[in-house]
């Protein structure tokens, strides 16, 4: 408003001005999420970006892909300016046995090229359990290798040499008794030279403020690499597949949910005049349908389940998740296809991956274009 000869237009530009000087001051970067399976990766992703970025089961190697979620951290005076960190979950490092695992450890790599900190996750809960069951061990006199020795030999590894930062994450510690924290912690920085201990518990949400700050301290000045707003870099087609197969892995065992996958075919979005019917305001409807890949068939029938109640199971709990997703109503069609040894195949593994994914898609939709006759 134009009170004391201040117009509006001034008013706003001083705005930007002051915003522009802000923007020069921020701080951005990407952040690996290291660990081995189950170390509570994705479980601190989706705690850090209060989003479900990634999806989260108690089995192991639920992460295939590295999977960003975007954090903004407001400035915080006298300690450090705003920032806009970006984290990429990862899947658990573990030594590759089949084509799908060393296409996951691949994905480790990857995330640890463009990277500016990297942190690496350790369950606390689980190490204390192993550590005492060693010492146990030691007393009835058994002298053999922890358990855990080599686990440590691979991930360590893959960070020494690294020229940024490293944090060591120890999670779970609301599984934890304090007193045997410390000297986990004694014993840790003892084999390695972590930049920062921080101990949290995602679940509790304990620590997470400390992480944050303690990560933007060593951040580089830079640009947002994405908009304010956007929270991932997976597209929703992929998030709905990883919402398909966490219903999966939850509801199927045994080798199931390591043989499977999950592609999206179809992908409808409602058109926006949808949004009306017959005066009601009634939700849009988005069609999806999607194939369910295993290896066998009696891993087909234990996904089907009797009379398909299985595959009913998995549709309805994935479509109650994809809907909060997208904010419509969600017509889904599930089928299984049986993909002898896909795991082996490096073309299959491939393709799952969603970056490959939308390549084919953007191919498709040129072609298409190009296939439709010239206006004249
Ligand atoms: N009690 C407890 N459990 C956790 C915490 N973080 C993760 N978990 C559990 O640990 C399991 C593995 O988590 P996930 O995030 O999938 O691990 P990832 O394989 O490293 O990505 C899941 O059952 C989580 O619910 C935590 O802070 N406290
Ligand atoms: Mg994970």
């Amino acid at each position: 408003m134009a009170y004391f000869g201040f117009s509006a237009a001034e008013e706003t530009e001083s705005a930007i001005i002051e915003e522009r000087k802000k923007e020069g001051l921020l701080r951005s970067g990407f952040v690996a999420i290291l660990g081995r399976p189950n170390a509570g990766k994705s479980t601190l992703l989706n705690a850090l970006t209060g989003e479900k970025v990634a999806i989260v089961t108690a089995k192991p190697q639920t992460t295939r892909n590295r999977i960003a979620g975007v954090v903004e951290v407001p400035a915080r005076k006298g300690a450090h300016p705003a920032a806009q960190i970006v984290f990429v979950d990862t899947p658990g490092v573990h030594k590759p046995a089949s084509h799908l695992d060393r296409r996951m450890l691949q994905e480790v790599h990857e995330a640890l090229e463009t990277r500016d900190l990297v942190l690496v996750l350790m369950d606390a809960s689980r190490r204390v359990k192993l550590e005492e069951a060693a010492a146990d061990g030691a007393e009835e006199g058994r002298t053999k290798a922890p358990s855990w020795a080599s686990e440590d030999e691979f991930l360590f590894g893959l960070i020494r040499g690294l020229d940024c930062p490293v944090f060591l994450v120890l999670t779970k510690i609301d599984l934890v008794a304090k007193d045997q924290l410390l000297p986990l912690i004694q014993r840790l920085t003892q084999q390695y030279s972590f930049a920062e201990v921080i101990p949290v518990s995602a679940r509790k949400r304990d620590g997470l403020d400390v992480l944050l700050h303690r990560i933007v301290e060593k951040l580089p000045k830079g640009e947002r690499y994405f908009p304010k707003d956007q929270y991932t870099d997976q597209p929703q087609r992929f998030m709905v597949a990883e919402l398909i197969r966490e219903r999966i892995l939850v509801e199927t065992g045994e080798e199931v949910p390591y043989a499977s996958a999950v592609v999206i075919e179809r992908f409808e979005e409602p058109e926006p005049t949808a949004r009306r019917k017959g005066g009601q305001t009634r939700l849009p409807l988005t069609r999806i349908a999607a194939a369910i890949y295993c290896e066998r068939d009696g891993q087909k029938a234990i996904l089907i389940g009797k009379g398909g109640s299985k595959l009913k199971e998995i549709g309805t709990s994935a479509r109650k998740q994809i809907e909060s997703l997208l904010g419509t109503r969600v017509f889904l069609e599930l089928h299984v296809i049986v993909e002898p040894g896909w795991r082996e195949s490096r073309s299959f593994v491939e393709s799952l991956d969603w970056r490959n994914q939308l390549e084919k898609l953007a191919e498709k939709q040129s072609q298409e274009v190009q296939e439709e006759p010239e206006e004249e």
